[in-house]
């Protein structure tokens, strides 16, 4: 590999993004934002009385914390660290699709591609091709036309376009509408594992704790249609590094594919259905 995952070409560019992001709906009662502030306050009292935390520590912590702003990489640090337990009580009722954390790498407003297409990617784009089909159905198992399929994810180095440097801008990232029939299809290259930037605060941060920096290879998507609730999930690869190991802990069994060899002789195939929760 040529470059490898900088701070800089990676989770710093995370938080321009978000700082386009649409935010509604966030706690306004005083009451509700009190007992949240005092349970948080209280749990990290208790984890300094527990580990008899030194002044030294304390510091170490205050320029860690002003680091992981400067280095722009909060978003980066909670998608990994906090998200998915915000995703499993967001979602504990939904019966249909099981979701799993976003994370920080999403920009909205991707090309839309006709179904059975290639995802957009570099003449000589690196990687094993997959083809990846399925139906978006209702709980019932009733097709859901129109319905959009947001597919993106990081290329065979673990790369993301926007986020790393010298990638097209759209590389690897589209929108499929579903036909009358629910069914959608992708063709695009298999992603490497993702590895955390190891030079920027949230790298130092695991290196200190002596943890891997590691997700399994993944696909991100967002399934939507009229009607139904939005689902935000990703897909792994069986077998594939990591995939037991997540340092992001979103891996679900239910997220986990099977591919097999693609029918045309081309790489692999699998097929992935998601049930849309009405809305
Ligand atoms: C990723 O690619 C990702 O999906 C998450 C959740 C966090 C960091 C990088
Ligand atoms: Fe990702």
């Amino acid at each position: 590999m040529s470059e490898t995952a900088t701070a800089a070409g990676s989770g710093a560019n995370a938080t321009a993004t978000f700082a386009r992001k649409e935010r509604t709906g966030a706690a306004a009662d005083p009451a509700r934002v009190s007992a949240i502030a005092t349970d948080t306050l209280q749990a990290l009292h208790e984890i300094i009385r527990k580990h008899e935390l030194t002044y030294a520590e304390y510091d170490a912590l205050k320029a860690w914390l002003i680091q992981v702003g400067a280095d722009g990489e909060w978003p980066l640090f909670l998608d990994v660290f906090v998200e998915h337990v915000v995703e499993e009580v967001a979602n504990a009722d939904r019966r249909g699709a099981v979701g799993t954390i976003e994370g920080p790498y999403y920009v909205p407003g991707a090309p839309v591609i006709e179904s059975g297409s290639a995802m957009p990617m570099r003449p000589d784009e690196k990687g094993t091709p997959l083809l990846f089909q399925g139906t978006v159905t209702d709980l019932d198992g009733t097709p859901v036309a129109g319905a959009t399929v947001d597919l993106w994810h990081a290329d065979d180095e673990g790369y993301y376009s926007q986020f790393a440097p010298g990638i097209p801008e759209w590389n690897l990232r589209a929108v499929v509408h579903t036909g009358a029939d629910g069914r959608f299809a992708f063709h695009t290259m298999q992603p490497a594992p993702y590895q955390i930037p190891t030079d920027g605060s949230t790298g130092a941060f695991i290196t200190a704790a002596g943890w891997h920096p590691w997700r399994p290879a993944h696909l991100h998507l967002k399934v939507s249609a009229p009607g139904k609730q939005l689902v935000t999930t990703q897909l792994y690869f069986d077998g594939g590094d990591y995939v037991t190991d997540d340092v992001a802990q979103a891996v679900k069994p239910e997220l986990v594919l099977r591919p097999g060899p693609a029918a045309d002789g081309t790489g692999n195939e699998v097929t992935y259905d998601f049930a849309l929760d009405p809305a």
